[in-house]
C-alpha cells in the first residue's frame, strides 16, 4: 500500500525524511499581504513586517481542495491537523477526505484531530512513521496512533497573548493577564484543544522551571522531547538542558516556529510536546 502523511503547517514541519509527506500551508494575512507557510516563507521578515504594522492581522486554514490536493496519489493517507476547537483545518480535512473518497473508492484516509498543534503535531507524525515502516495494516495503524496520542501533551510558555486575543482564540481574561513587563503564560493544550493558562511566571527561567513541574505532574518521565520556539533558540536549548539535568536519558529535538506558530505563539515563546 502506499502511504502518504500530511499535515498542516502548524506543526512546523516543512518536510520529513524517509516517509512520503506534505505539509499544508496555513495563511498568515493582513490587508497588505498574505505570507503562506510553506519552505518559502522568511518568517523572521513576517515578523519584522508585522511589527510595525499596525493594521489588523489574521491567519485562514487550508480549504478542502487544498487538502485534497495534499493526498497526491496515495492509497492510504494520514491526515493531521491543528486542534479543532481553534481553526477550521480539521473540518476541512474530515471534507476532503470524504471528496476523496468518494472520488477514489480504493482509497482511504484517516482524520487525526490533533487537540493541539506545533511540536504535540510533530511527535504523531514521527510514530505515524514508525508504525507504518513496521509494516501494519491501515486500520492497525490507526488504532495505534489514537492510542499514541492519548499520552502525549503539549506545554507551553508564551510573552503575550496578543495575536491570540485579537483573533479570539484566547479568553478575554487570559488576554488581561499578560503585558506587563516580564510576565510569561504557562499553559498547556487543554484535553478538549484549547489554550489552557495553567501560571503566570515572572521572568524566564521562573517560566521554564514552571513548564517542567507542569510536564511531570502529566506523566512525563523521560522520553520523546519536542521544543519548537519562536526566534529564541537559546531558550530552547536552556529549555533541554533543564529537562536533560533530571531526565538524562531524554531523545529531544530543537524546531523553529514557522508562519503559523510564529504569529500567535509570538516572540520568545516556547512551546514542547513530550509523551507522558
Ligand atoms: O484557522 C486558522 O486561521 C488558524 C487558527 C489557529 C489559532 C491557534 C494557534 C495557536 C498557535 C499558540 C500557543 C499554543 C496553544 C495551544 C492550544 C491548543 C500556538
Amino acid at each position: 500500500m502506499n502511504y502518504k502523511i500530511v499535515s498542516d503547517s502548524s506543526s512546523n514541519l516543512l518536510s520529513f525524511e524517509g516517509v512520503n509527506f506534505a505539509s499544508v500551508p496555513l495563511k498568515i494575512v493582513t490587508s497588505e499581504k498574505e505570507y503562506v507557510d510553506d519552505a518559502n516563507l522568511d518568517t523572521s521578515a513576517m515578523l519584522a513586517d508585522l511589527a510595525t504594522y499596525s493594521g489588523k492581522s489574521g491567519t485562514s486554514c487550508p480549504n478542502v481542495g487544498e487538502w485534497v490536493d495534499s493526498f497526491g496519489d496515495a492509497q492510504a493517507v494520514f491526515g493531521i491537523a491543528i486542534t479543532s476547537n481553534l481553526s477550521g483545518s480539521y473540518n476541512a480535512l474530515v471534507q476532503a477526505k470524504e471528496v476523496y473518497e468518494e472520488q477514489y473508492p480504493d482509497r482511504k484516509v484517516c482524520t487525526l484531530d490533533s487537540l493541539s498543534t506545533g511540536p504535540e503535531m510533530a511527535l504523531v507524525v514521527e510514530k505515524l512513521k514508525e508504525l507504518i515502516d513496521q509494516g501494519l495494516s491501515f486500520e492497525e495503524v490507526e488504532t495505534r496512533i489514537r492510542e499514541y496520542m492519548k499520552k502525549t501533551h503539549l506545554m507551553f510558555m508564551l510573552e503575550s497573548v496578543d495575536n491570540l486575543a485579537k483573533n479570539g482564540r484566547v479568553s478575554p481574561l487570559v488576554a488581561k493577564a499578560v503585558g506587563f513587563l516580564n510576565i510569561r503564560i504557562v499553559g498547556k493544550a487543554s484535553d478538549v484543544g484549547t489554550l489552557q493558562q495553567l501560571h503566570k511566571c515572572r521572568g524566564e527561567k521562573k517560566g521554564m522551571q514552571t513548564l517542567l513541574e507542569e510536564m511531570k505532574s502529566h506523566g512525563f518521565q523521560g522520553g520523546k522531547v519536542r521544543i519548537a520556539h519562536c526566534c529564541n533558540p537559546i531558550c530552547a536549548q536552556a529549555m533541554e538542558s533543564m529537562i536533560r539535568a533530571e531526565f538524562p536519558d531524554i531523545e529531544s529535538t530543537i524546531i523553529p516556529m514557522t508562519g503559523l506558530c510564529s504569529f500567535y505563539a509570538e516572540n520568545g515563546s516556547i512551546m514542547v510536546g513530550f509523551e507522558g
